[in-house]
């Protein structure tokens, strides 16, 4: 896709986080959509100005687009930390807590955003909520006793009296969608979620879940583009 198809205002927040980025950064690079459209922003940028990177990829999906596109990526061990990551999200509250896993990566986003000095997500304005929960909350879960880990969500909502709400397998037509860890993944249709910090500590708690899509205290800047091209800082 050639940049000036992109979304505008996925393009304007992903150019005004690239602007951010400093000759020999070492870099965690999302996955999703509007990732995908910094990732081409940032390779171009590379290419006219010589910057030279270090990259992390957070999915097999961006690892392929960035080496495609002339990117060095490397595994996040081997650059062992990093200066900043630029990553997507389904939803950002006021408090700059996150929705993500729309894109079943947020196990390994999590990984690199907890790497990174810095992490700045980039959005358009329909992500930016009041309340979190409206994007069904994608929890990382074990095959292995997929179904009594199911239960054990249910249970923790009623606990927290969440209500009885569908906790449903993702899937893509009919086949279960299967993680780049080789994980499924089962997501929470909530409606609203008044107390993040309580249910990513329940969630947290149950063995067969690898890892929930509630990022708090993690990001650290929220850059929101607008169709004219403009953009808003949280
Ligand atoms: C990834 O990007 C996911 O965690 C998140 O769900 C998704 C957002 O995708 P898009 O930018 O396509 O809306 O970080």
């Amino acid at each position: 896709m050639a940049l000036t198809q992109a979304d505008p205002a996925k393009l304007a927040a992903a150019r005004a986080a690239v602007a951010l980025v400093e000759d020999g950064m070492r870099l965690g690079l999302g996955t999703g959509s509007t990732a995908s459209v910094m990732v081409r922003v940032l390779a171009e940028r590379v290419a006219a100005e010589g910057l030279s990177l270090r990259c992390a990829a957070t999915s097999k999906a961006t690892a392929d687009l960035a080496q495609s596109l002339g990117l060095a990526v490397e595994s996040l061990d081997d650059i062992g930390w990093l200066d900043m990551t630029i990553d997507g999200a389904d939803e950002v509250d006021p408090h700059l807590h996150l929705i993500k896993g729309g894109g079943a990566a947020h196990l390994r986003e999590k990984v690199v955003a907890a790497a990174s000095d810095r992490m700045v997500v980039i959005a358009d304005p329909g992500k930016v909520v009041e309340v979190l929960g409206a994007f069904p909350l994608p929890v990382e879960v074990l095959e292995f006793g997929f179904e009594t880990t199911r239960k054990l969500i249910r249970r923790a909502l009623e606990a927290l009296e969440l209500g009885d709400h569908d906790v449903l397998q993702r899937l893509r037509g009919s086949d279960a969608v299967v993680t780049d860890e080789g994980n499924l993944i089962l997501d929470l249709h909530l409606g609203a979620i008044p107390d993040p910090v309580a249910l990513a500590r329940a969630l947290s708690g149950i063995p067969g879940v690898v890892e929930h899509g509630l990022f708090l205290g993690m990001c650290d800047l929220a850059i929101i583009g607008r169709e004219d091209g403009s953009v808003v800082e949280l």
